[in-house]
């Protein structure tokens, strides 16, 4: 039972978030064919038995037919999904535009686009217009299967405005938001024209999360700087209302990835990998192609490390995934360009006839193949400029419980904040440190890597994406009870 008296188990989670977590592809007029995405909230979800989740999101696709849009109703209703249909215009203001060109740059440190900030006016101004308008249409949804005593799961930098929206219809909803990136330095924040109406909006949630406590004191101060409302150890308080803000730091679903390990199909790519790269050592890098992660600073690091380690040149490869993302954003084509041109660079300059320092793909891989790769690697590097948690840190840990390889994390991912005592923290922009710490991990004694690698294994395997999931949902039910015992007294 929850404090409100009520069994879990029959209490209904309304989990929204932009991207449902199944793709839909149109096969005829009122046919369509579904396949399940499972990213990190999917599989965190999944595992919590207590609650009985829904999903509310945009289905990745325009449908602007009344016929095609009942029939996708009905397909994603068995998968408990329910769409939010968006037209192209929205998306390309909403999507591209005011979350991905403002929102993700600005919460990730790289500052609002320079032609925004001299000409704002007309296109900040629509897109904003246009992401209060999805966030809108988001609520409607939410409002029309909402029952009372549900509890409302508003995910991301896309939803800032949901809490509000929600509110506005029923002040008595539970709504809890939380946020998958860092939040800035309220100095960072404050740039940002709609600011103020950013953190409003946040605010009428009942329960606002983030990843690291450090995040939760920046929305915290911006909230107090820019508002000028009070921040208590609680959260946020103006006119007697508090907003309770916590840090509800995510994690992975490390069994299924251990349990992986077992799978024959994985193990017999183990042993392909293992006798491809034999006699060498294998270092990895898996991300999506942005350019929060930092891939051609790792990949200038791994440079440097070869041009001053001449040994090492014949005895290390190093692997980078890189899943193309937001391939239609001019900044993003440009960082794929100069990303080929430095890998190019250095296999022509450290290449043989035979073999290239470094392998790079541009694609994703299946969940056994990057199982596989995990398991093989002696040393992970994570460089990311900025970033909300960075799962990849985890996955890496929970496939290394035999080999014990290292892993080098920025100190700008959250992971950070709990795998730093178990990997080799860098700055990623100081490419002279990561070069060091790519010799320093290749040259770890089987004790030290022992030592580091048991104390992130345990990590792992304990704070789980399920156990995040919970804590949340719970602190949010409890959250919403407290407040009403401080009403009533
Ligand atoms: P992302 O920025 O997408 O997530 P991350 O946390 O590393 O970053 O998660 C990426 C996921 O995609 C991982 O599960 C990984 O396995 C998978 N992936 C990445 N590249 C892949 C490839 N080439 N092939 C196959 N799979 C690949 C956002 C925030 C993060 C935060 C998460 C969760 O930016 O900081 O940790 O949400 O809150």
């Amino acid at each position: 039972e929850g404090l409100d008296g009520r069994p879990f188990s029959r209490q209904r989670l309304l989990v929204v978030a932009n991207r449902l977590p199944v793709s839909a592809v149109r096969r005829g007029e009122e046919s369509w064919s579904l396949e399940i995405s499972a990213g990190g909230l999917v599989s965190a979800l999944l595992g919590v038995k207590e609650f009985e989740a829904r999903w509310i999101g945009w289905a990745g696709v325009n449908v602007p037919d009344v016929r095609g849009q009942e029939a996708l109703t009905k397909a994603l209703a068995e998968k408990r999904c329910i769409p939010v249909f968006l037209d192209e215009d929205i998306v390309h203001q909403y999507y591209n535009g005011y979350c991905n060109n403002i929102l993700w740059p600005l919460f990730h440190y790289l500052g609002l686009p320079q032609e925004d900030r001299l000409a704002t006016t007309r296109s900040f101004q629509s897109q904003f217009a246009a992401y209060i308008k999805a966030n809108q249409m988001f609520a409607d949804v939410v409002n029309q299967h909402y029952k009372e005593g549900d509890v409302v799961w508003c995910h991301d930098y896309h939803l800032m405005f949901l809490p509000k929206c929600l509110k506005e219809y029923n002040s008595e909803m539970k709504v809890g938001w939380f946020l998958h990136t860092p939040f800035p330095s309220s100095e960072i924040h404050r740039t940002l024209p709609s600011r103020s109406d950013l953190l409003r909006a946040v605010l009428a949630a009942d329960l606002v999360g983030f990843h690291t406590y450090d995040y939760a004191r920046h929305f915290v101060s911006a909230c107090t700087r820019i508002l000028g409302y009070e921040g208590t150890p609680e959260g946020v308080e103006n006119q007697g209302r508090l907003t309770r803000v916590a840090a509800f730091p995510i994690g992975i679903d490390s069994d299924r990835f251990i349990r992986a390990l077992e799978v024959p199909q994985v193990q017999d790519h183990i042993k392909e990998l293992k006798d491809t790269f034999a006699g060498r050592k294998v270092m990895l890098g898996v991300d999506r192609l942005d350019m929060i992660k930092g891939i051609p600073q790792k990949i200038l690091a791994f440079e440097k490390f070869l041009e001053e380690n001449p040994d090492w040149r014949d005895k290390v490869v190093l692997l980078q995934i890189a899943v193309p993302t937001r391939t239609d954003v001019p900044e993003y084509q440009k960082l794929t360009s100069q990303v080929h041109e430095i890998v190019g660079r250095i296999n022509g300059r450290f290449g043989t006839l035979t073999t290239v320092p470094i392998h790079h793909l541009d694609r994703s891989l299946d969940f056994h193949a990057l199982c596989a790769l995990y398991a093989v690697t002696d040393v992970a590097l994570v460089t990311s400029l900025r970033d909300g948690m960075n799962l990849v840190s985890y996955e890496f840990v929970a496939c290394q419980d035999s080999k014990k390889g290292v892993l080098i994390l920025s100190e700008f991912a959250g992971a950070a904040q709990s795998l730093g005592a178990g990997a080799i923290l860098v700055n990623p922009w100081n490419i002279t440190e990561v070069a060091a710490s790519i010799g320093r991990a290749l040259n770890m004694s089987p004790e030290e890597r022992e030592k580091r690698h048991r104390h992130n294994f345990a990590h792992v395997t304990t704070h789980t994406a399920q156990e995040w999931a919970e804590t949340f949902v719970s602190e949010l039910n409890d959250t919403v009870v407290e407040a009403q015992l401080r009403i009533r007294q």
